[in-house]
């Protein structure tokens, strides 16, 4: 009986090899036999079969030119793209996972040093988000008589340390390959990882310079092109009883949809469960798209960039059925966010260590499955109609507060949620907004009408500066059918602009909307509220006389290859991005906003600590207020 008639499954993903076949050994380097073996990976989710890898970005150097350079030189269907930094190109993989809900990714390699430490941002980003990428970092000599190499860290203490080993702690599976026979035993690994929804991430494999050039003769077998199924773990069934009776007894139940609700292709499950058991529906910023903005259960953007329909009934909520989510700090208030002492929780997540979070009721599943059994099994319950009038009534008035800040008219310049409705507008359904950090993403989390369940991509797991630009490039090589929309701060856009050029190479098309505030409006506002007046967060001289920096986005924008416009007023902003949706490549509009007139938070609220002692009179009276806000925090333990 071959493996696949016993559906094998040594772990969350299944394994078969279904067309396996003896042959002579293939007499291949170490990198030739990599890059074989890559593209043979596929993955299976429900019945659906596509390859795992769609090729390689990367930044050559002394490290991987000549082994796995010449490796995907002779394999030119296995594609190479060149970037410009090694931390986008992790990104770019990211948010291409992301964006195929995990199904597929991007292979990342870098020289020995810089290159591979560059990736080590990247690789925590994937990490945080729970998205697989693969690194393949050159490393110094196995061989070692030549050491030191260029760029080699050198330990008084080992041999056996690279500057790789700074992505053993942001990697969910590292390995070295020192002999070329270890790919062997490695690479089922790195795959098990890649593929398994509840361990994803990054995944490192360091592969020495002089080893990936080693001729060896490996297993036929080795090639054999492998499926891996993606399954759709069910929950326990006592668990599911119980988690039944929960949600039975509950008058106030409250659906927090997280990433995993996307990732699982659950939306219409988690539509069809909330609408018969009438419970509201809030999402995080990496489940915001889970349902339709205007859907009377939408309670919209949870936490403490969350609206005040959904905090509200979070606060009062007497069960939390979590879905897909790590529970962040940005999602439970820093734990002040769930007021009602009799609140608990019944969390359905792929990944065990999420699904125990708040001393829940865990059903350990995949999403989808999960809902679709409870949706079954609940039968004729259902909340009381006053409590999801309740909902509609805070999903109205949302919309209208929404529009309200749509449209507030200021002078001389634009507010940020005026441009994010300009470009709301302009999006059709399936267009994807793009962003990480900043101001920009606590705006959109509140403001984004979302329409399609892939149109809101937010990287806030790490929130990295520099993500968005790369970010959108993923979204964009995963679904070209879509129009990309990346929205990002003046100085997000600094840390991280060269991957226009890579946009512009691969014809790539982006709307890139930069919002010039002179500097960090977020961590400048952030400031304020813990009494530090903003203190170095505004893009000026050093004599604060002379004004802002005279940096010029759209000259720089224009010097990497794009159409660059600009933009004053709503008029020409819309002007911009109806000329910009007409144009084949990327097209950066700056527009200049009110750094003053902020979005302001609802119902909500996030634990920065203020110092104990200071001698300004605006930290104390901050730190007074923090400690009485602090006082809310809980812990949930039963
Ligand atoms: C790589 C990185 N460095 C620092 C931070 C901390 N940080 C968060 S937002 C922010 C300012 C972002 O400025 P900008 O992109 O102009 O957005 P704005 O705050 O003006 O909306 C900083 C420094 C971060 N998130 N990522
Ligand atoms: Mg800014």
């Amino acid at each position: 009986m071959s493996s696949s008639s016993l559906g094998m499954n040594p772990n969350s993903a299944g394994m078969r090899p279904n067309s396996a076949r003896s042959g002579a050994p293939r007499r291949w380097t170490v990198a030739q036999a990599l890059v074989a073996f890559l593209k043979q990976q596929v993955v299976e989710r429900d019945g659906q079969c596509r390859p795992f890898f769609a090729g390689c970005l990367g930044i050559f150097g002394h490290g991987v030119v000549a082994g796995l350079g010449e490796a995907l030189q002779e394999n030119p269907d296995f594609r190479y793209y060149l970037v410009r930094n090694e931390q986008a190109a992790v990104h770019t993989a990211a948010a291409y996972a992301k964006m195929n809900n995990r199904l597929c990714t991007l292979v990342c390699t870098s020289s020995i040093g810089p290159g591979a430490t560059n990736m080590v941002t990247g690789a925590a980003g994937a990490t945080i988000n729970r998205l697989p990428v693969l690194l393949l970092p050159g490393d110094i000599f196995s061989r070692r008589n030549v050491a030191p190499v260029l760029q080699q860290l050198e330990l008084p203490y080992s041999q056996d340390v690279s500057v790789n080993d700074c992505l053993k702690p942001v990697s969910r599976y590292w390995d070295r390959i020192n002999r070329p026979e270890q790919l062997i035993t490695a690479l089922p690994e790195v795959m098990r990882v890649l593929t398994s929804p509840a361990d994803t991430g990054a995944v490192t494999l360091a592969l020495p310079q002089d080893v990936q050039t080693l001729a060896y003769d490996y297993p036929d077998e080795l090639f054999a092109r492998r499926v891996w199924i993606i399954p759709r773990a069910r929950p326990d069934v006592q668990l599911l009883h119980k988690a039944i009776a929960r949600i039975r007894a509950s008058r106030a139940p409250l659906i927090i949809a997280g990433g995993g609700v996307l990732y699982s292709e659950a939306t219409t499950a988690l539509r069809t469960f909330a609408e018969q058991a009438g419970i509201p529906v809030a999402e995080t910023q990496a489940g915001k798209g889970a349902l339709a903005y205007d859907h009377p259960l939408a309670l919209g953007a949870i936490g403490v960039t969350g609206t005040p329909g959904a905090n509200i009934m979070a606060r009062d909520a007497d069960l939390v059925i979590g879905i897909g989510t790590r529970y962040s700090d940005f999602t439970t208030a820093s734990q002040t966010a769930f007021q009602n002492p009799d609140v608990r929780f019944v969390n359905i997540n792929v990944c065990e260590f999420d699904a125990f979070k708040h001393a829940a009721l865990p059903l350990t599943g995949d999403a989808r499955a999960v809902l679709e059994e409870l949706t079954v099994a609940l039968g004729g319950y259902h909340t009381d109609p006053d409590y999801t009038w309740r909902a509609l009534r805070y999903n109205r008035e949302w919309d209208a507060e929404v529009t309200r800040l749509y449209n507030l008219g200021r002078q001389p310049l634009l507010s940020q949620g005026e441009v994010i409705g300009a470009v709301n507008a302009a999006c059709q359904p399936r267009d994807v907004v793009v962003c990480a950090a900043g101001s920009l993403p606590g705006d959109l989390h509140k403001l984004w009408r979302t329409r399609d369940p892939k149109g809101y991509h937010l990287e806030y797991g790490y929130s990295c500066m520099g993500y968005e630009i790369a970010g959108g490039l993923g979204v964009k090589m995963a679904d070209p059918s879509r129009e990309v929309y990346v929205m990002v701060g003046d100085g997000s856009y600094l840390m991280m602009p060269s991957e226009i050029v890579t946009s512009v190479q691969e014809g790539t098309k982006l709307t890139i909307v930069l919002i010039d505030n002179h500097g960090f409006a977020s961590i400048g506002g952030l400031s304020r509220s813990v009494g530090s007046a903003g203190f170095g967060t505004r893009y000026e001289f050093r004599d604060p006389e002379q004004g802002p920096l005279p940096v010029d986005y759209a000259a720089n924008a224009r010097s990497l290859g794009a159409h660059a416009l600009r933009a004053h007023d709503l008029e020409s902003l819309r002007a911009a991005l109806g000329e910009a949706r007409g144009q084949a490549r990327t097209t950066v509009i700056v527009v200049e906003t009110d750094r003053e007139e902020r979005v302001p938070g609802y119902e909500s609220w996030w634990d920065v600590p203020v110092s104990e002692v200071s001698s300004q009179e605006s930290v104390q009276r901050a730190r007074a207020e923090y400690e009485k806000a602090q006082r809310r925090e809980r812990y949930h333990l039963i």
